[in-house]
């Protein structure tokens, strides 16, 4: 089977050298093209690129993006191989409000998602798709999420008429023709439409950013397929991360038994060079990457980097549970990441990076606020305007980004492609008051309700009111592609499935004091928190029950200078504010009727038990 013809192109560059349509001649073959046309009748775009993942295509490609003005060449001597891309102010982070679950029936998508008819939805995208790529190429871009052929690994396609989407996909997941000849084979993979929204008529100028102001980010968890329209930016754009490793297999992992989880993964080895696994769950812009490549300030220990923001998690033959980073690289949050606070990622951005909407510096390179302490007298904003330290406003957005390959961190551990048996989850938040600095979960279904009842301080990686508290139950409230008192009950049931389960911690690095200071100085000190979790597991450190959960007797602080005063409101817990909280989970719990499992309410009344007894105690 072959495309039809491609018409002219309205832009052309070198890129065109590349980009043919491969043949295979099965039937599952056959299916992919199917697609890829009923896709392109419905956008028309002017050519068809199928990206076959070669380096000198994936040159082309950014060096179409440099004449095109989307991407800015950064000075190779100081950042070779980099790029910047600005987004525009209309277009700089994910939208919750415009991301849709299309599932049959509402109740499905639960609460805490925008649900929408599938049908009435196939006929808006239908609409809006139509022509949506006039004057562009639209790219087919086979991935895999989990290494080639892995066993947890999972296929897609992502068509999209953004040259900068496909060469962020490029860094974020594998990409090339051995993924379209495993499903030339018949593994299954997801179907998966991006469009910018803005068609070129005959002799219209491009602009560096294109986008619409209309915006819909659309799942389809029936048949498995994503559609976004309008945006450029991240998640949005880039759809085998948020869209098809959260939404999409958390709806997989449902069905078949397994996590898909927003959570960190790294390997912890302790001074006598046992290596503990453990998976963090944090909301966006909390950190996890800095944790992810923690270099801790204690003695003896290392943190090897397997993974940044998802994991996905299956029981194995052995009884424990197995994860893997499904990614390839990381889409941080720049601002915050230092040479202080995180010199591991610094280390990596050094070359091969795609910046998205930070700084530029007068010699062609990239800043933005945390990276250095002392801040360059001149700049060029994120929105291309000259910048000095009196300009009041951040010279890079905050929610700029970094696009690297996770094999480029100093920190990767050598067989991060392979699944490690999880020995540690960890739930963290943004909580200035009443969260201590680390709990101990009781046991699974504790820890499952530790997780379900998480809440943070809102950051700028979606839109909404910066510092406002929200509910963000297993970091995974905009991820979710189901009703999330369902995924509780997954959870539930997920404890059930492995005998030899992670044991389960709730953690904090950001409670204030009156103050309004850290309590806890974070970044580098957090090993010392991990340290404790480690020697629980081992057997040689003592906790202190609370109505809670357990906190440490003891915490190794040899070498820091914390006050025996901020120590103790660090992990002060007030039964009255605690009482409160557990009113506002029943609130929470109630909104979705009746769903939640009878285990989760169950913790939900010990807990006040014991907290009412801790009062009148
Ligand atoms: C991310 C996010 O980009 O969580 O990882 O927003
Ligand atoms: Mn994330």
């Amino acid at each position: 089977m072959t495309i039809a013809e491609p018409t002219t192109l309205a832009h052309p560059t070198h890129l065109a050298e590349y980009g043919t349509q491969p043949e295979y001649g099965t039937a599952a073959f056959d299916e992919l093209v199917d697609w890829v046309n009923e896709i392109a009748a419905l956008t028309k775009p002017d050519r068809i690129h199928w990206v076959d993942g070669s380096d000198s295509e994936r040159q082309a490609l950014l060096g179409s993006m440099v004449a095109q003005g989307t991407l800015i060449k950064l000075n190779e001597d100081k950042r070779p191989n980099s790029y910047l891309a600005r987004s525009g102010a209309g277009d700089v982070a994910r939208l919750e409000s415009r991301t849709f679950i299309a599932s049959e029936h509402k109740t499905d998508a639960g609460p805490t998602n925008n649900w929408a008819d599938p049908a009435e939805m196939r006929a808006t995208l239908d609409g809006v798709f139509d022509g949506s790529m006039r004057g562009r190429t639209m790219f087919v871009v086979p991935f895999s999420m989990g290494k080639v052929g892995g066993p947890i690994s999972q296929l897609g396609v992502q068509l999209t008429d953004s040259p900068y989407a496909v060469a962020s996909v490029e860094v974020m997941t594998r990409v090339g023709d051995e993924i379209t000849e495993l499903i030339a084979d018949g593994t299954p993979w997801v179907r998966t439409v991006h469009s910018v929204g803005h068609p070129l008529e005959l002799g219209e100028a491009d602009v560096a950013w294109p986008s619409n102001d209309e915006k819909y980010i659309v799942h389809f968890p029936d048949t498995l397929e994503v559609f976004s329209f309008g945006s450029g930016y991240g998640g949005n754009a880039i759809l085998a991360k948020k869209c098809f490793a959260l939404r999409i297999a958390s709806v997989l992992g449902r069905d078949q038994g397994w996590m898909a989880e927003h959570m960190l993964l790294i390997r912890v080895v302790s001074p006598e060079g046992r290596a503990y696994h453990v998976a963090a769950a944090f909301p966006s812009a909390c950190g996890k990457t800095n944790l992810a490549m923690l270099r801790p300030s204690i003695r003896g220990w290392t943190v090897e980097t397997i993974g940044d923001d998802i994991a996905w998690i299956r029981p194995g033959n052995d009884g424990r549970l197995y994860a893997i980073n499904p990614e390839a690289g990381f889409f941080g949050v720049a601002p915050g990441t230092g040479e202080s606070t995180n010199i591991t990622a610094v280390e990596s951005l050094r070359e091969n990076v795609i910046f998205t909407n930070v700084a530029l510096t007068d010699d062609g390179d990239v800043w933005w606020e945390g990276l250095t302490d002392t801040v360059p007298d001149h700049l060029i904003d994120w929105q291309g305007n000259d910048w000095t330290p009196d300009s009041d406003r951040p010279a890079a957005h905050p929610n700029s980004r970094f696009t690297v390959s996770a094999a480029q961190a100093p920190s990767i551990s050598d067989d991060w492609e392979e699944a490690v048996p999880l020995d540690v989850i960890l739930f963290g938040g943004r909580r200035a008051t009443n969260v201590p600095l680390v709990v101990e979960s009781f046991d699974w279904n504790h820890g499952a309700f530790m997780g379900a009842t998480i809440s943070s301080e809102r950051t700028a990686a979606a839109e909404g009111t910066v510092g406002e508290l929200r509910r963000d139950p297993f970091a995974m409230m905009p991820f979710c592609g189901y009703n999330m008192a369902d995924y509780f009950g997954h959870w539930i049931e997920m404890g059930q499935s492995a005998p030899a389960l992670p044991a389960i911690y709730q953690v904090n690095w950001f409670r204030k004091g009156d103050d309004g200071r850290f309590l806890w100085p974070g970044f580098a000190e957090n090993s010392r928190v991990i340290e404790w979790i480690v020697r629980r597991l081992e057997g040689s450190a003592d906790a202190v029950e609370t109505p809670i959960g357990r906190v440490p007797a003891e915490l190794n602080l040899d070498g820091i200078d914390t006050t025996d005063a901020d120590l103790a409101e660090l992990f002060a817990i007030d039964p009255d504010s605690w009482l409160a909280e557990t009113d506002l989970t029943e609130e929470f719990f109630k909104t979705f009727d009746g769903r939640v499992p009878a285990e989760l309410t169950d913790q939900l009344a010990a807990q006040r038990d014991r907290l009412q007894t801790a009062k009148r105690g």
